[in-house]
This record gives structure tokens, sequence and C-alpha cells, in this order.
């Protein structure tokens, strides 16, 4: 797999070569949207070619059931947070399931892991990491990480800007650095908050949970850690560089391109979405849906149209046709294309046109629609 870090040979063990991959996963208060669902498929698309690689891949994700937008939208609508956090979550895994989304080996929310991030917090704090404000919070020193800003390498006042804009707080009188960015928060009034040792009662920050679940399901180096490309800053650039303090390496960070509908990027705060769950309910075929994010190689944004939908749909239709025919054209120059521009960082257009190709060639192969139905079904989540 080739990603656009050099770097990047995959490693081998005594057991076999082996791959490590973490993808954040959701703030469960509203429905899965597109954009997430583009996200998740890419990775699964990942984790797919690594396997038919013939790589042993451990996958670990989270679930921030614990985050000011979710209790926003509980408090809003009169719920109790855990039960909106926990009926999202569920449905967000109903909704990956019918996209035939691989489930992660590990899969952690903040609710559960509170004890191993406040020892997260409490070991860098005692390393001179992290320290403490009057009122018990916690932030980050990002002056003891000489590494910091590798990730998104962007310049000082696009990282202030949009660390303003993405949950952080450069204005908090009191801290070291501006960037520095929460850790643990002690309790206010009405929020949710836990005891713990040393720390005073409260709840996880935000990066320190990815980087506490990283760390704890993958040990001590990411393959490739991954997500939307919103979450390049600050998340993935503070979350790394705690992962890097407790002794963890994230190798590659990849990042799907954000998916837009009505001009914007779909996301819940604005609210344009177009929801799985609808597109299912008006009986979408889900490997409609993975062919139409498919035909967007995962790194460029793009906006949602419903042609786009209609256009896979008809592909679907013609790939569904050739593959029931008794006799095509050999599958193994088909495999061979799909896996090589896979392996060229997720190439998936490419590999979908090699498809294409296939099912407008006559041939007197008997086996090559078996071939090509098990090609697609494993390395693309797609049902023939
Ligand atoms: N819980 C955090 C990550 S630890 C979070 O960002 N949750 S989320 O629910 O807001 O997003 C989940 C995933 O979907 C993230 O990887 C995010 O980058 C991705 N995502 C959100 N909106 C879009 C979009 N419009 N297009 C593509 N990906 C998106
Ligand atoms: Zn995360």
């Amino acid at each position: 797999m080739q990603l656009r870090d050099p770097s990047g040979q995959l490693r081998a063990s005594a057991a076999g070569p082996s791959a490590t991959l973490y993808v954040c996963g959701i703030t469960p208060y509203d429905s899965t949207h597109l954009g997430h669902a583009a996200t998740y498929v890419a990775f699964d698309v990942l984790r797919r070619t690594w396997m038919d690689a013939g790589l042993s891949v451990q996958h670990a994700s989270n679930v921030t059931d614990v985050d000011d937008p979710l209790l926003e939208r509980a408090a809003a609508t009169g719920v109790d947070w855990r039960d909106l956090a926990a009926d999202q979550t569920a449905k967000f895994a109903d909704d990956m399931a019918a996209l035939r989304v691989l489930p992660p080996h590990t899969y952690l929310t903040v609710t559960e892991t509170v004890p191993q991030v406040a020892e997260t917090v409490v070991a860098l704090l005692r390393d001179g990491a992290a320290y403490q404000l009057d009122d018990g919070d916690v932030y980050a020193d990002l002056s003891a990480d000489p590494a910091f800003g590798g990730v998104a390498a962007l310049d000082d006042a696009t990282m202030h800007t949009l660390f303003a804009e993405r949950g952080g707080d450069p204005d908090r009188v009191g801290k070291r650095h501006q960037l520095d960015p929460l850790l643990w928060r002690a309790e206010r009034p009405g929020d949710p908050a836990w005891d713990v040792p040393v720390l005073p009662r409260g709840r996880p920050g935000w990066h320190v949970e990815c980087a506490m679940i990283a760390t704890a399901s993958l040990g001590s180096v990411v393959d490739v850690q991954g997500g939307g490309r919103d979450l390049v800053f600050p998340h993935h650039e503070m979350s790394t560089s705690h992962a890097r303090l407790l002794g963890t390496s994230v190798r590659v960070q990849a990042h799907a391109g954000l998916v837009a509908y009505a001009g914007q990027k779909m996301s819940k705060s604005l609210g344009n979405l177009v929801f799985v769950n609808t597109l299912l309910a008006d009986g979408n075929d889900p490997s409609a849906i993975r062919l139409a994010i498919g035909a967007h190689h995962y790194r460029t944004d793009w906006e949602w149209t419903g042609d786009q939908l209609t256009a896979a749909h008809t592909r679907l239709t013609r790939w569904r046709t050739a593959a029931a025919r008794r006799t095509a054209a050999p599958a193994a120059p088909v495999l061979s294309a799909v896996r090589q521009a896979l392996a060229n960082d997720l190439d998936t257009p490419t590999a979908l046109a090699a498809i294409d190709t296939w099912t407008r060639t006559e041939g007197e192969d008997e086996s090559a629609a078996t071939e090509i139905r098990t090609l697609t079904d494993a390395l693309l989540g797609i049902a023939l």
C-alpha cells in the first residue's frame, strides 16, 4: 500500500506481516451522513487491500460519546446524553454493517475508558508535558514535543484559526501557549464528570482520548491514522503529539476529502445532510452507495448529487449482468489491474474502470465471472 508518505514499508513480525490502523470514530449525536460514510468506506477499502496483500490487520476506533455538541444536542432535545449517544452509536453500527464496512477489532468509547485517559493525563503531567490551571483543568504543554506541527505543516496563523474553529480555546487565560490543547476538564455544573485518582473530578479532553485508545489498542506503532480532512488540524496534530510522548508513533496520516452537499461541507452542525439510513430506507442498494463513493478518489473533496447515485445504480446493474455471464474475458488481468490501482494510494476510480472494461469485453473463460464477483466482494465490499 503506497500512501503518499514515502517511508511506507509495512512491518513484518515473527507472526507474519502485520499492519495497524486507527480510524477516528463518530461523535454520536445524529445519523450517519454520506460524508462519514465516504470516510469509513475509504478506510475499509484500505483494510481490505491490506488483507488481500496477506497482512494481518489490527484496526481500532473510538466513539466520542462525551463531547460538547453531543451534550448540547441532548440538552436541546430533552434526551439524556447517554441515551442519545447509545442510540446513535447503535444506528451508526447498523449503517456501517449495511455498507459492509468491516467493524474495528477494538472499538472503545470515552465513557468506558475514562480511568485510562486519566492515567494518561497524569503520566503527561508527571513527565512535564502537561500542566494544571488553578481551576484544575489540565493542558498539554506543546513545547515538550519538538516534533509538534509535522502532521499538518501549517503556519502559525492558520493553526490558530483552525484551533479556534475546531474546539480549541486559544484565548483561555493562564495557558502557557495559545495552541496548548485541553487534556482534562474539571467538572462544570451540569456536565458529566468522573472521579479519578490524582485529577479533580471531571472529564477527558478530545485529542488525548484518541491518543490513548490508539496506543492501548495498537501498541507502539500505528501504521495509518485515518479520518476526514477536517481532522488534520488540530485533532491529528494533537493526538499524534500526545501519542508520541506516550511512546507510540504514527507512521502515515491519511485523510479523506470532504463530501459537500448544497455547496458546503456536509456537516451535522450546518444541517446540510444526506443520511445513509434514508438512502437505505428508500431502497438504494448498499453496493450502489459504495460505488457512488468509490467513483471519487478518497483524497479529493467532492459534492454529492442524486445523479451520482443514479449513475452508480446503472454501473451496478451493468456489473451484475456481466457477472452473470456463463463465459467472459479472463479475470486475472482485471485482478492485477485492481490491485495495482488500490496499491497506488487507493485509486478506486481506476479500479472501478478496470472492472467496467471487463464488463464490456467478451471471452470464453468459464470461471471469470465467479472470480470477478469474489474480487469486488473482497476488495471493494460490493456484492454482485
Ligand atoms: N469523533 C470525532 C473524531 S475522534 C469526529 O470527528 N466525529 S465526527 O462524527 O464528527 O466525524 C466522524 C468522521 O467523519 C471523521 O473522520 C470526520 O473527519 C468524517 N467526516 C465528517 N464530515 C465529513 C464530510 N463531510 N466528508 C467526509 N468526511 C467527513
Ligand atoms: Zn479521533
